[in-house]
């Protein structure tokens, strides 16, 4: 994909011309940034092509990616970064005078995600691609994906995210090859002799139409494809949806991403959600391997199909339903296909993250589906009688007291399950899953989370890109293990300043745009002290929140408790029915709203929640940050990606050895990360033998005791309701996640933190070395071990790298 200045701006008046009838000086930016889309996807339209013809024409078994979140975030820069674009396209812009920053704001965020799980999808089809690798998403096109968050009196409000307003500009709508998916109604089976004929009544039919979106790999010339379905009324079937509500039921599948699953209505989409893309996907996967007459009986070895999470596993039993019901396989046949061609990660150990559906909802999403569980689960059963014990069997079996276990149906239905990081495969092998894993020992694996290095370092933190490529050459912009050869430079003072300086640089763009949204003026020299995540009891923003009342109260009784200034960051959203991770949001903002406004600690505390966390925030956030907050109960964070991204940007951690957090220090050592905080074993000791009392450490703790009671005695305004909520969930209810066992060990670290920053030649070596390690942390690696270990897909053989 080559491009000149000249040609770009060739190019993109010309485009402009065509479209708008413009010229730039006339140009909104809306305009601007649509005819720039226009003009990257014409750079690689033609490989995207070659890229899917290639795999046809050599036969290269694919993988599917499925996942019920996606979060690619704005692609323009880095569509423009992996073409090689990026400093042609943006000197171009300046001599037309136009700014590429500015531009790239327009695009609003593809927020089809909540958190990690999405985020990492999306860097894995980054990766994907930029390895050259067979790889596809297949996944929801939410007209308003995840909610937008607002602050209103410091609560959180969700507001439509209306992300299509304007359409989407690089997506493509390929209703050619949309397929029928069927919904509800009753199934009936007829024998007749050789198969089940089966036909359904009464079933809704609903159309998938899916939208293909190209996924450009880092200078290779190959492009992927992620694919997100839309659900619209086939034009067949209007007669048979007369009213507009009826026409709402059918375009409602694809409104929102989580459903408010307080309800049994909102249950009952989020079941139908799952089964309307993993129908879809499978279907058209299917369809295309039909096309090119090979067997059904080897399909295994030319497509994987992965299950992220447990949304997508009725895969297992959409693929038998279709070998089954529309192509007549034998069940011994098309279950041996099923479980060679399916893999599933698990993503958490927490019980209510790991699906359970009632039979009877699934019966009414769509009775063939659960008829086919339920026989994999019989067969299941019959084939472990004699085996196992009784109890073994009804613990493991996939249906149990009128619940379908959608986890357990991941693991028995294909070939691999793995963990997402030593600590969180190792709990699962040894405790989450054991009975699976005593069963099948040989489908456990660990596969740690990688990150998108390209997004998170090159086009997020274009400065420290820079210093390093002034340090070491750009190898690292290919592999980003080649960052470890900053490590030799940890005494080069000049270097350790610029380290220093573009962390500065950094941290006062993000002090303006703090000041936008928030009207708070933060001081870039004082310690930027970062937690950003979904907001869950476990991630224990409360832990951060009691210290920063620490903080607050030593500094009312005087004033000079400080040394160094913090501005502590916040952005997360709580899930709209999560009701307690609410409390914590209106408490924290109570908790800014108190300490941003008393004059008397000016200049040396300031609290800052940004409003509607996404990948955008988080571009701005990470590399302006110094402190990362990754404070979760030790065996509850699977894993963490933000973690990994802010020791990329040169963020030190406060750490419990939970998730990649021990990864992170295997790598940097025990002198470059502040660790903290019970152990797993300890954790696990206490919710074994139950002698945990929280109360004990309220009241042997004298400034414990004060920082609890600040959230009940009115020093903290207007959470009369909160503050003895949260109260009460840490003293009557025992404090579940520990947060008052860990404190004490908390402020003694961050006292440690305080002290390093003052000494700032130390703070930037250990940034330096933090920086030098986040190399072993990309996407890149961790989905080709996933593609030789798990899929055994082989990079596409006309891929051109470098
Ligand atoms: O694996 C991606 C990401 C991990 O990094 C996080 O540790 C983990 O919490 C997250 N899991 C989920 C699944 N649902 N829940 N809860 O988002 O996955």
């Amino acid at each position: 994909m080559k491009m000149t200045k000249e040609n770009f701006i060739h190019e993109f008046k010309k485009r402009l011309g065509e479209r708008y009838a413009l010229d730039v000086k006339d140009a909104a930016p809306i305009e601007l940034y649509q005819t720039l889309v226009a003009v990257v996807k014409s750079g690689y339209s033609d490989i995207w092509r070659k890229t899917w013809k290639s795999y046809v024409k050599n036969d290269q078994k694919q993988v599917y990616y499925f996942s019920i979140e996606f979060l690619p975030g704005r692609l323009l820069k880095s569509n423009l970064l992996n073409m090689g674009w990026y400093d042609v396209v943006e000197a171009g812009l300046k001599d037309m005078g136009l700014d590429l920053d500015q531009i790239s704001e327009t695009e609003v965020d593809m927020a089809l995600g909540n958190g990690g799980l999405g985020r990492l999808a999306s860097c894995f089809m980054d990766s994907l691609a930029s390895e050259g690798l067979p790889g596809n998403g297949n996944g929801i096109r939410y007209k308003y994906g995840l909610f937008k968050q607002k602050f209103v009196d410091g609560y959180q409000i969700e507001l439509p995210n209306e992300w299509l307003t304007d359409g989407n500009n690089w997506s493509v709508a390929r209703t050619s090859k949309a397929v029928d998916v069927l919904m509800g109604g009753q199934v009936h089976l007829h024998d007749n002799g050789k198969y089940y004929e089966v036909t359904y009544e009464g079933a809704d039919l609903i159309k998938a139409v899916p939208y293909d979106t190209g996924i450009v790999g880092y200078h290779n010339d190959h492009v992927n494809t992620m694919r997100l379905w839309d659900a619209q009324i086939p034009a067949s079937e209007e007669i048979n949806y007369p009213t507009i509500e009826d026409r709402r039921r059918v375009e409602d599948l694809t409104s929102v991403l989580y459903p408010d699953d307080s309800n049994y209505e909102g249950r009952i989409l989020r079941l139908k959600q799952e089964y309307f893309f993993t129908s879809a996907g499978i279907q058209s996967i299917i369809r295309h391997y039909k096309k090119y007459d090979r067997p059904l009986t080897e399909i295994s070895d030319h497509i994987a199909i992965h299950i992220n999470d447990t949304h997508p596993a009725m895969c297992v039993a959409e693929f038998m339903r279709i070998l089954l019901d529309e192509e007549h396989l034998d069940w011994d046949v098309a279950w041996k296909q099923t479980v060679q061609t399916m893999s599933y990660t698990n993503h958490t150990i927490m019980a209510e993250a790991l699906e359970k559906w009632p039979v009877d909802m699934l019966a009414t999403v769509q009775p063939r589906i659960l008829q086919i569980i339920e026989e994999i689960d019989r067969r299941y059963v019959e084939e472990l009688t004699g085996k196992k014990d009784e109890d073994f069997i009804e613990r493991t079996r996939i249906i149990k007291d009128g619940m379908v276990k959608m986890a357990h149906l991941a693991i028995i239905g294909s070939h691999s399950t793995n963990g997402v990081a030593k600590l969180h495969t190792e709990l699962l092998e040894n405790d989450v899953l054991h009975d699976f894993y005593e069963l099948y020992p040989e489908r456990f694996n660990n596969k740690t989370n990688g990150i998108a290095i390209r997004r998170w370092l090159q086009v997020a933190n274009p400065t420290l890109s820079k210093t390093i490529d002034q340090t070491i050459g750009t190898k690292w912009r290919f592999d980003s293990k080649e960052l470890h050869q900053l490590a030799k430079y940890d005494d080069d003072q000049a270097l350790l300043e610029k380290i220093g300086a573009a962390k500065r640089f950094n941290k006062v763009r993000l002090a303006k745009v703090i000041k936008e949204q928030t009207g708070i003026e933060v001081s870039p020299d004082a310690l930027f002290d970062v937690q950003i995540k979904r907001l869950h009891a476990y991630k224990r923003q409360l832990l951060n929140l009691l210290h920063i009342v620490k903080l607050y109260l030593d500094l009312k009784e005087d004033p000079n408790s400080q040394q160094v200034p913090r501005v502590f960051i916040f952005g997360a959203k709580a899930a709209p029915s999560y009701h307690y991770a609410k409390s914590i949001i209106k408490c924290i903002n109570e908790v800014a709203n108190l300490v941003n406004n008393d004059p008397t600690i000016e200049g040396k505390l300031k609290v800052v929640f940004l409003e509607n966390y996404g990948v955008s925030l988080a571009e701005k956030i990470i590399p302006a940050a110094d402190v990362s907050e990754q404070i979760s109960t030790a065996t509850k964070e699977a894993s963490g990606t933000s973690n990994m991204k802010l020791m990329l940007n040169g963020a030190l951690t406060v750490a419990t050895l939970d998730g990649a957090n021990i990864e992170i220090k295997d790598y940097v050592g025990d002198d470059n990360i502040f660790i903290f905080g019970l152990t797993k074993d300890e954790v696990l000791a206490y919710e074994t033998n139950h002698q945990y009392r929280a109360a004990d450490y309220y009241e042997n703790d004298p400034v414990l005791h004060r920082i609890l009671d600040a959230f009940v005695d009115g020093t903290i305004p207007n959470i009369e309701v909160e503050g003895h909520e949260i109260y009460d969930s840490l003293l009557r209810a025992n404090d579940e996640y520990f947060v008052l066992r860990d404190f004490a060990g908390y402020v003694a670290t961050q006292e440690r933190v305080s002290q390093t920053y003052l000494d700032q030649a130390k703070w930037n070596k250990m940034c330096l070395l933090n920086i030098a390690n986040a190399g072993y942390f990309s996407a890149d690696d961790t989905v080709e071990k996933y593609a030789t270990d798990i899929w055994q897909i082989k990079p596409n053989v006309e891929v051109q790298k470098g």
